[in-house]
């Protein structure tokens, strides 16, 4: 893992197309420049993965973007969020990425990072929660599956609003919730903790004993175009702007 691309939060609707039309563009331009692609969650505002339901309707741009890179060698890694989940085999299968439902850590260049969406964060002693575990469990996965694709997202645009209400309070966002969490990660040996569904970008350094450790936020890429690159050289970066890439 050398060059790194981390992005998310840009809950794309179908109604999206000149948005979906950039972000695809720039899509395109990571290969030769990035090798992984990290979606940190909630890119689209639904998603959940029936098999033989492709989303080119909704989703057609990026997800034809995905494919080109995916295909031009770019590795795709999906960090599952609290609208996007269960991302089924057009991810797993079609596009080869590798994809987690809530955490995971890596080990790069002699580093650990860990990454996961952040909502959980937020979640903590919450109602946020309960309204987690009624969504991501095995009897609704079932019920959703037995409705079909067709019903399930005209009801999807319903529960996208009712998660709106339940994640974003202002509890949700509160950034010592995140700093506690991220110190705590720090404590347990990991030297970067990445994460989106804030919508707020940064790379914040922290010095812990003599050791430097990071939170990297890739914020939304839909409203404010930003997101985060990582390097070997440099390390974390925010970048803002989805014009493509032109530089090597
Ligand atoms: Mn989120």
């Amino acid at each position: 893992m050398r060059h790194c691309l981390f992005l998310g939060d840009a809950h794309i609707t179908p109604d999206d197309r000149e948005f979906q039309k950039r972000l695809a563009a720039f899509l395109v331009s990571l290969p030769e420049r990035f090798d992984h692609l990290f979606v940190m969650g909630d890119l689209f505002e639904f998603w959940f993965g029936f098999t033989g339901y492709s989303y080119e309707e909704e989703y057609g741009p990026v997800l034809q973007a995905f494919r080109a890179i995916a295909s031009a060698g770019v590795r795709i890694v999906y960090f599952e969020g609290n609208h996007d989940f269960s991302m089924g085999p057009v991810f797993t299968k079609e596009l080869g990425a590798q994809v987690f439902p809530d955490a995971h850590a890596f080990n790069v260049d002699g580093k650990r990072w860990f990454l996961t969406h952040g909502d959980l964060v937020a979640a903590e002693g919450l109602r946020y929660g309960t309204y987690r575990r009624l969504i991501r469990n095995p009897v609704t996965y079932a019920l959703i599956r037995a409705l079909g694709p067709k019903r399930t997202l005209k009801m999807a645009w319903k529960l996208g609003a009712m998660s709106h209400r339940v994640y974003h309070t202002p509890e949700a966002y509160d950034a010592r919730r995140y700093t506690t969490f991220v110190k705590r990660k720090f404590a347990a040996g990991f030297d970067a903790v990445i994460m989106g569904h804030t919508h707020r970008a940064g790379v914040i350094t922290y010095h812990v004993g003599d050791k430097k450790r990071q939170y990297v936020n890739c914020g939304d890429v839909k409203k404010a175009e930003t997101y985060v690159i990582y390097n070997p050289e440099s390390g974390f970066a925010v970048k803002k702007g989805l014009e493509p890439l032109t530089d090597l």
